[in-house]
């Protein structure tokens, strides 16, 4: 059984499903709808914490894959756990693995028992059970834990699909059993692929096990947007109206607008990090490639609207020049301006839905877009 929910409603939206709160953790309280920069390998590249704390980031996220690789989750607990050795006073969620270990497909195995793997730095067998995910994120000592689950890959048969989610749900429940540090998270995620019965199914055997949270997987892995949309909607509607959602993995923008118009509270995503990396840059009018050459004289900032260090400080054309330079300042620059535009445009949603007027917000932010 679990315990009190960690989530607090402070108000719903009459308009659509949005719903406004917050998620207690041991770390402190993070307000609702929240985006999650993510940290990988135990840092949210190319950014310091400070930057990541005047950016007003809440809570980012961990892997357990990467850090159980390198350095491993003991060094990292005799440094007191991920807060102490990365130095992030946030929370921090970490990902179980089960994505990760789908992402490397011929590298690893699945069985009943759990994921065999080869390590992708040096070829080296490893292994990761559910007890194991769950005792390598009680190590790391993060804030929220996520279940080992299995990612089945798009499209997959109803076959498939059924075999997979009846996995991850007694893997769900050996996580569970293993949940010793209870003043740490444990969230379930729902898996069953495009499967609207499945989904609520296997939404219902997980609620009936009792996790402080519930995730979204499965999704954004090359299904089209509205079908992504639709099966959000669908799984949040089997799953319980005082326990937090979080939609894994999404997404662009629009996605974050979509997922909490349709009831989603957390959301994590390298795009805004890895883009900027690219010299991919999000607006409020929409998304722009700052290697173009019609930014190589062009005085202004990145976007108009945004206060951002970046903004506040340097023009397009000087951002276009370290891009083409290599410069390592390019990624630092770019990252703070694409987290800050995520961050701003959670905290916008956050008093939009306060205010009760997200339908309208909604109509602004789509009206803005002119790109692409
Ligand atoms: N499971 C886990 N992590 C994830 C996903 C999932 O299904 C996704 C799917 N978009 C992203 N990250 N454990
Ligand atoms: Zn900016």
């Amino acid at each position: 059984m679990s315990q009190k929910s960690p989530f607090t409603l402070h108000c719903l939206s009459t308009e659509c499903d949005a719903r406004r709160g917050e998620v207690r953790t041991r770390q402190g309280v993070f307000q609702t709808p929240v985006f999650m920069p993510v940290g990988t390998q135990g840092t949210v590249k190319a950014v310091t914490p400070e930057n990541l704390m005047e950016m007003n980031a809440q809570i980012i996220l961990g892997n357990t894959y990467h850090l159980f690789i390198r350095p491993g989750h003991r060094l990292i607990e005799s440094f007191g756990g991920l807060h102490r050795f990365m130095n992030w006073k946030g929370s921090i969620l970490t990902d179980s693995g089960g994505f990760q270990i789908f992402s490397l497909k011929e590298l690893a195995t699945i069985t009943e028992e759990g994921a065999a793997f080869r390590s992708h730095l040096d070829g080296s067998k490893l292994f990761l059970s559910p007890e194991d995910a769950v005792e390598v994120q009680q190590s790391l000592g993060s804030d929220i834990m996520m279940c080992l689950d299995t990612c089945i890959p798009f499209p997959s048969t109803r076959d498939e699909t059924i075999r997979a989610t009846e996995l991850t749900t007694r893997w769900a429940r050996r996580c569970r059993s293993a949940h010793s540090r209870r003043e740490q998270l444990l969230f379930g995620i729902v898996q069953g692929g495009m499967y609207p019965e499945l989904r609520k199914e296997h939404a219902e055997a997980l609620i009936d096990i009792g996790f402080d949270g519930y995730a979204i997987g499965g999704l954004s892995v090359g299904e089209k947007p509205q079908i992504m949309y639709d099966m959000t909607r669908e799984t949040v509607a089997s799953l319980p109206a005082d326990y937090p959602r979080y939609l894994m993995g999404v997404g662009t923008p629009e996605d974050l607008v979509e997922g909490v118009w349709r009831g989603v509270d957390m959301f994590d995503c390298v795009m805004p990090t890895r883009n900027a990396r690219n010299g991919s840059l999000f607006t409020s009018k929409g998304k722009i490639s700052i290697k173009n050459a019609r930014f190589r004289d062009d005085h202004s900032p990145v976007d108009e609207e945004c206060g951002c260090y970046t903004c506040r400080n340097y023009s397009r054309a000087y951002l276009r020049h370290l891009f083409q330079a290599r410069e390592i300042l390019s990624y630092h620059l770019n990252t703070i301006h694409n987290l800050h535009f995520y961050l701003t445009l959670m905290a916008n949603i956050r008093k939009a839905i306060e205010k009760d007027n997200f339908a309208r917000f909604r109509q602004d932010f789509y009206s803005k877009l002119e790109y692409e």
